[in-house]
């Protein structure tokens, strides 16, 4: 029986399951684009221009490839802006009585499809998601009667099911992971590549005029578009990834300057996420170049854990733990989000200059998203939620998968230590070492008292002292402890009216 072949806007991929489970000669595709989907929670502008176009694009090639295609745009005057409503039109229109899909990436997609399932109307065959090296199924396997889940160990796994760097069962270079040469501080000697940029074309074009008009209240700036949105373009990123970066990925894979949003990061989260590539795909060019000795393993061995390790482990976590995990907030922290993250417009300027280049490129890199922007939500209370919501908006690459565990695992604490061994608080010396930002700033990190003093430091102990019940028990966070036991109470006073008054200052109550 002919089929309809439902593919989201993050599947764009030729040998997704939906695809394979499909026919050419009986089946008709579908990918429609939804005001629902563009606004459920209100993503940058980028964004929903580069998915459009990668959509608009994807469909194109399946066309050529033989493939009948219904193609949905957001301004067809019947477009009912949701999945349900345009697979329901589609069936009728093509006259066609069962649907096949992807296991989607979202758990309130996948609660969309079961309702489909309970419907007698709808039959609809859900196919497992190919693209990851592990199965939900596989990871609840992995992470029964655990007691703490962490990816070191996970990763461990997956290396040795997939034999990437490893020889003879052991670890390439006979350690696992090597972390600790990866930490160096940013080096002016250092030649940045440039990211690679691509034309606007007119499918682009297009949609970009369509995302400025509809889309005008939403985050960010349209321009300067230059993201791949064909996969052959994506393809290029990875290949001058390889070629130009990934040497010094390890390095300086902490490293901030001023004015480099890219660094020596790949910038392939969206395409990884959208289907333009697959993960395969980057994890098998990096550990060529390291075959062909084109690459340090530091380097590597870095890069392949960010995508076999922590891409997959934060899935799975996901699956595992949703919906409940998402409604965690360990540390009660209810405060909500101070004005700058929307405006940019802040005196702390690592904060500053990492929201300006989330504003303009709808990316920060692991490290402004971590320890510059997470650590500050993290230190000021900011709700899990809020936080998460925000995430969520503004990167081109964020999917409530794989943001949801970052955000509130790894970030926020938010999951009481699931994700981590203890929250990634820190002061101002971090982001000093690590960036060119505090020379550039109203504040010091050296100055501890005054209207000159970091934030970042009295907001660090303040937290401390605000979570002493939930935290001092915490292994990993004994040394800290008994420096604060060593302060004076004048100094914690201090430090609490400090840290009252700039967070009164930053969202009035
Ligand atoms: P690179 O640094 O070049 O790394 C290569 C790839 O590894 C990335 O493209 C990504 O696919 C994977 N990766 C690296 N770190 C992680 C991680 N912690 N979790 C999962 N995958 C990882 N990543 C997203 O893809 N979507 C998100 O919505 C997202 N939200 C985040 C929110 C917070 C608070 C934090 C701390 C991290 C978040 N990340 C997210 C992870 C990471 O920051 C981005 O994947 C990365 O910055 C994307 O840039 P890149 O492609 O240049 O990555
Ligand atoms: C993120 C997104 C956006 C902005 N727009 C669309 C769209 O118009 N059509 C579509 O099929 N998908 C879109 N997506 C991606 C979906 O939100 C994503 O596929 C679901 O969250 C699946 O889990
Ligand atoms: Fe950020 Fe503090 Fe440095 Fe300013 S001084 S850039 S607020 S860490």
């Amino acid at each position: 029986m002919s089929a309809l072949i439902l593919i989201m806007g993050d599947q764009l991929s030729f040998d997704i399951a939906a695809l394979k489970a499909g026919s050419k000669e009986t089946d008709v595709v579908l990918l429609a684009e939804l005001r629902d989907e563009a606004s459920y929670v209100q993503h940058h502008k980028k964004k929903i221009a580069f998915l459009f176009s990668a959509m608009r694009h994807f469909a194109k090639a399946l066309s050529e490839a033989g493939w009948k295609v219904d193609y949905v745009k957001l301004d067809d005057k019947n477009n009912t802006h949701h999945f349900t409503g345009e697979a329901e039109r589609a069936l009728s229109r093509h006259q066609l009585s069962r649907v096949i899909t992807t296991h989607p990436s979202e758990y309130r997609v996948l609660q969309m499809l079961k309702d489909w399932q309970s419907r007698a109307d709808f039959p609809v065959e859900i196919q497992d998601d190919n693209r990851f090296y592990c199965s939900p199924e596989e990871f609840a396997v992995w992470a029964e009667g655990r007691k703490q889940l962490r990816m070191e160990f996970f990763y461990r796994e997956l290396r040795r099911k997939t034999g990437i760097l490893m020889q003879d069962d052991k670890p390439i270079g006979g350690q696992w992971n090597y972390d600790s040469d990866n930490r160096k501080p940013p080096d002016s000697s250092v030649p940045i590549p440039a990211a690679t940029h691509f034309e606007i074309d007119d499918i682009t074009a297009e949609v970009c005029k369509l995302v400025e008009i509809e889309f005008a209240h939403h985050y960010g700036d349209l321009e300067p578009f230059f993201f791949a949105v064909t996969h052959a373009q994506a393809e290029q990123v990875l290949n001058q990834f390889i070629a130009e970066r990934l040497a010094h990925f390890g390095t300086y894979q902490d490293a901030m300057r001023t004015g480099e949003p890219f660094m020596f990061h790949s910038h392939i989260g969206f395409y990884l996420n959208c289907g333009l590539l697959s993960p395969m795909q980057a994890v098998d060019a990096a550990h060529e170049a390291y075959n062909k000795g084109l690459a340090p393993l530091n380097s590597v061995e870095g890069f392949i854990r960010q995508i076999l390790g922590w891409r997959e482990f934060v899935r799975g976590l996901y699956w595992l733990k949703m919906p409940e995990y998402k409604a965690l907030n360990f540390l009660q922290a209810e405060r909500d989000l101070p004005e700058f993250f929307w405006t940019s417009q802040t005196d702390m300027n690592c904060l500053h200059q990492c929201f300006s280049e989330t504003q303009r490129h709808a990316y920060a890199h692991h490290i402004q998203r971590l320890m510059v922007i997470g650590n500050f939500s993290l230190l000021a209370g900011l709700s899990p939620e809020a936080v998460s919501h925000w995430y969520l908006c503004v990167y081109a690459d964020a999917y409530e998968w794989v943001e949801l565990p970052n955000v509130s695992g790894m970030v926020l604490f938010a999951d009481g230590g699931i994700l981590a061994s203890k929250p990634y608080a820190a002061g101002s010396a971090y982001i000093d070492r690590m960036s060119d930002y505090c020379s550039g700033c109203k504040y010091s990190p050296k100055e501890k008292n005054g209207d000159r003093a970091c934030p970042f430091g009295y907001l660090y102990w303040d937290f401390l002292g605000r979570h002493e019940d939930k935290l001092r028990t915490n292994p990993r966070l004994g040394m800290i402890y008994r420096s604060w036991d060593k302060m004076s109470d004048e100094k914690k006073q201090q430090i609490t009216t400090q840290s009252r008054a700039f967070l009164e200052k930053i969202t009035p109550s």
